[in-house]
């Protein structure tokens, strides 16, 4: 397959003025005819021919300028014709089969619906055109589709005529936006709506309606008040108004992403917009708002200014991330909300960056663009941006995002243009700070603290280490928020943001009689690993004062992680090793008992650190070695502190199945409680879960006593296992956590349980949410997946097989997965490589798991 790369970059030859599509829509056939209104490009090239591309199309009828051409060249599934002279109009007839479009990109089927998913490349499968981002073109759409097969009509815009033809029913669309053909969506299907609206603030009333079948209208009220409350914060925050009369939602049960941000007219995954107390977890609720809330954030991050080509993928991504988290900072739990976010990076895009598939957040190639929808892009992606704007200030930060929007505004633009404007609009120089866009690696910074006389000194060191194709890097500038506490009284003098933009720095700061205690990148203000030597009496000390709740976090992780490193590399002694757990135990015991924090924040700080993480410690690791140590810990917390645990417990399961904050965060500990319980005393744990399970009122503890249950060999588990699929059989998004306990259960035959529930009468690959309940949750829980026999690592391999013909980009997604032997002991390293070579001898692997499979071995 051809790379393509970011410096041949060339602008499009001709413009495309207007589009008009008109389609005559079926399951198994649907008819599309495409005008093109062309001239030529003045700011481009000029060339005497025009490339369409196209991809698994039949194409029915080509007209130039009204008569019938058949001069053109395929050149691979593009179309090229020669085009003599400076302003043309083409017709196009193509004809589709949505029934068989397992790929989900393009024009599909879904439940007797149809709908498009066109970003990245799958306007193409609709169509012949210019499938790229920095081609602008108004449209106009008509649909023809039986009228009781298909009695909504969907497009991008405004409804502006409508009609009846005997059984057949037909509507126009038109978008006044010009858009690239990435933003192009239409759907038609038996639907109905929630209806509210919304009044703008220069007063324009705004329709919205959130499509959803029949049955599920009463599980999208949360995600129409999630709606109205982004609309209302990005008034307030950005200064950003929506710009139609109507703002669609659709939800689909089967759906490669999350959810598409079409101008107009948003695709959604019904996993995030259906929520209710009694199918929805805690969690899922705040999924929901957080993706219908980044999604309307597109429409200025991404739809009024949008990328000049896929490699600024992350202009749009990585910014309405930041958007989608800021707001979700400002309606829930401000540190709880960082924190999560910071899990996220550090568990799935720092192994990113330290793999064989570590791009920078501005890629320089790729083959395969779907493969580029990576954690690097979007959550990398978002520090990088949260990094200039901890540097600016809040407020001149805004004024660099409101310069970035009137400059570009109604342009496909690079994220040289936004870093320009963000720099012109805050003062900021950030000449050097454009490293961050072109490197890839996580920077490591070492910190150490020393003290004499009254002068404490920091010595700061970073290294960003290489990564393919970068061999050598240069520094970068990294923002640290720091603060010294007076050990003795628990205070410091005020938080300092220091900019680390050399190899190495030292700082001196007077007046300490004594050594102060060091907290260093708090709020996380930087995405970078931390190095320190620093004694588990400071880190017990910040994890019970720092005011920073991050910092607080953070401090009890690197307790727990600094222990289990030890205890993994062998070698200490007995006394060592209690001294270790014991100062676990002192600071997990304080946070049981701390009343100043909520609940909210008491289970992140109950939180053991994730095996990913853990991993990630090491340069090779083995995670047999880091699971039994993980185990082990905490079943000894368990036992420690069973009393506590039990008071907590109980005390949480007082608080009433509402959705505020107190209630949900008693939920949160809850279930915390009941894991340590059941890896300390399984017995009694599963009597309790039990108990929970069939007392519950909420999706969050029948899920969560599930859960413990599913990981322990008792007879409650298989019983309560059957009664969840029997209550909730006829829902899908629920059979989908059904699917994925199991998955990622820690009970000692997990392996086999997935194999059998592969052939569950209610599996299927056809589906991406179901697949990925089963496998991704599979992938992801490390005692099973890293079986020493390997049989995790085959169970997956066969999987990329058997998913790549039906879904190639849901398949390639599990590639990364067996993608980092190179970072685990070498017994499963080759294990893994195996499959990996197994994959890559089939003959017919799509491109996108062929790239993913070539990169992981290369
Ligand atoms: N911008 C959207 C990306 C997306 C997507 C990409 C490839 C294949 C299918 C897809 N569905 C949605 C989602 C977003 O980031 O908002
Ligand atoms: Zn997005």
């Amino acid at each position: 397959p051809a790379t393509i790369r970011r410096e041949d970059y060339a602008p499009f030859p001709w413009r495309v003025a207007a589009t008009h599509l008109d389609f005559d829509l079926g399951l198994e056939k649907t008819l599309v005819e495409a005008k093109l209104t062309l001239e030529r490009n003045p700011d481009a090239e000029s060339s005497p021919t025009i490339r369409l591309n196209g991809d698994s199309l039949k194409l029915v009828e080509l007209r130039c300028d009204g008569e019938p051409n058949d001069s053109y060249a395929m050149e691979g599934d593009d179309l090229i014709l020669t085009l003599p002279g400076d302003a043309h109009e083409l017709t196009i007839v193509t004809e589709i089969d949505p029934a068989s479009n397992s790929q989900l990109m393009g024009l599909f089927a879904s439940n007797g619906m149809l709908c498009t998913q066109c970003e990245a490349e799958g306007f193409r499968r609709i169509t012949f055109f210019p499938d790229r981002p920095d081609v602008l073109s108004v449209y106009t759409v008509r649909m023809r589709a039986p009228k009781a097969q298909f009695p909504v009509l969907l497009a991008n815009g405004n409804c502006t005529a409508q009609g009846e033809e005997g059984e057949y029913h037909w509507a126009e669309w038109h978008d006044p936006w010009p858009k690239p053909s990435y933003l192009f969506a239409l759907v038609a299907g038996d639907l109905v709506a929630r209806s509210d609206s919304f009044t703008t603030m220069s007063g324009r009333q705004v329709a919205l309606n959130i499509f959803v079948r029949e049955g599920d209208l009463e599980r999208t009220g949360h995600a129409m008040e999630s709606l109205k409350r982004a609309m209302a914060w990005d008034e307030e925050t950005f200064g950003r108004e929506y710009d139609l009369d109507i703002y669609n939602i659709v939800a689909v049960s089967d759906f490669n992403m999350g959810a598409m941000e079409n101008k107009g007219l948003n695709v959604f995954n019904t996993k995030y917009v259906l929520a209710d107390i009694d199918t929805a977890t805690d969690g899922d609720f705040d999924a929901v708002e957080g993706v219908i809330a980044h999604e309307y954030f597109h429409n200025w991050s991404g739809n009024r200014v949008t990328c000049r080509d896929w490699f600024q993928l992350s202009l749009k991504e990585g910014f309405t991330v930041l958007r989608d988290q800021l707001f979700s900072q400002d309606m829930g739990s401000a540190p709880v909300k960082r924190i999560g976010d910071v899990r996220v990076l550090r568990s799935v895009q720092f192994p990113e960056d330290s793999g064989p598939l570590a791009h920078p957040i501005r890629p320089d190639s790729y083959q395969e663009i779907s493969n580029f929808y990576t954690s690097t892009i979007y959550n990398k992606g978002a520090e990088v941006i949260r990094m200039m704007r901890t540097m600016a200030g809040e407020e001149a930060f805004r004024k660099g995002c409101d310069l970035y929007f009137e400059r570009h505004d109604g342009e496909a633009a690079t994220c040289e243009d936004f870093v320009k404007a963000i720099e012109d609009g805050t003062g900021l120089d950030l000449e050097q700070f454009r490293l961050w866009y072109s490197q890839a690696g996580t920077p490591k910074v070492t910190v150490a603290l020393s003290h004499e006389g009254d002068t404490a000194t920091l010595e700061l060191a970073q290294e960003v280490p290489p990564t393919p194709g970068q061999p050598d890097k240069r520094p970068m500038p990294i923002p640290l928020k720091i603060a010294l506490f007076d050990r003795a009284s628990g205070t410091h003098r005020g938080e300092q943001l220091v900019v680390l933009d050399s190899a190495s720095e030292k700082l001196t700061f007077e007046g300490f009689a004594a050594a102060p205690v060091l907290s260093v990148n708090r709020g996380f203000s930087a995405p970078v690993r931390i190095e320190r030597d620093v004694a588990p009496a400071d880190l017990t000390f910040l994890a019970a004062r720092d005011d920073d709740p991050f910092a607080r976090y953070e401090a009890m992780q690197d307790l727990v992680v600094g222990h289990l490193g030890d205890v993994v590399a062998g070698g200490l002694a007995a006394e060592e090793r209690e001294a270790g757990r014991e100062a676990i135990r002192t600071a997990l015991a304080a946070v049981l008992a701390d009343e100043r924090i909520d609940d909210q924040m008491r289970g992140e700080l109950m939180m053991l650190p994730g095996e990913s993480y853990l991993m990630e410690q090491s340069l090779v690791a083995d995670p047999g070695a880091i699971h039994a140590a993980r185990e082990t810990l905490k079943t000894w917390l368990g036992r420690e502190l069973v009393e506590e645990l039990v008071a907590l417990h109980e005390r949480a399961s007082q608080a009433p199945g509402t959705l505020d904050a107190a209630a949900q965060g008693a939920r949160k500990v809850k279930t915390l409680a009941l894991t340590y319980l059941a890896a300390a005393d399984p017995e009694r744990a599963s009597q309790m879960a039990a108990a929970e399970y069939d007392g519950a009122t909420t999706m969050t503890d029948r899920q969560g006593a599930l859960m413990v249950l599913a990981s322990l060999d008792t007879a409650q588990r298989t019983a309560k296992l059957l009664d969840f699929y029997n209550r909730y059989r006829d829902n899908d998004l629920v059979i989908d956590k059904w699917f994925a306990l199991q998955a990622s259960s820690l009970h000692p035959q997990a392996i086999e349980h997935v194999k059998s529930l592969r052939n569950h009468g209610d599996f299927t690959l056809r589906n991406p949410n179901r697949a990925r309940s089963l496998y991704m949750a599979f992938a992801g829980n490390p005692h099973a997946f890293h079986a020493a026999s390997g049989e995790g690592y085959r169970l997956i391999a066969d999987l990329i097989l058997e998913l790549d013909p039906v879904n190639s980009q849901t398949a390639a997604r599990f590639v990364p997965a067996l993608g980092r032997w190179r970072r685990i002991e070498t017994g499963r390293a080759a294990l893994m490589r195996g499959e990996l070579e197994r994959i890559a001898a089939s003959s017919q692997l799509s491109r996108d798991t062929h790239e993913q499979v070539s990169r992981s071995l290369g």
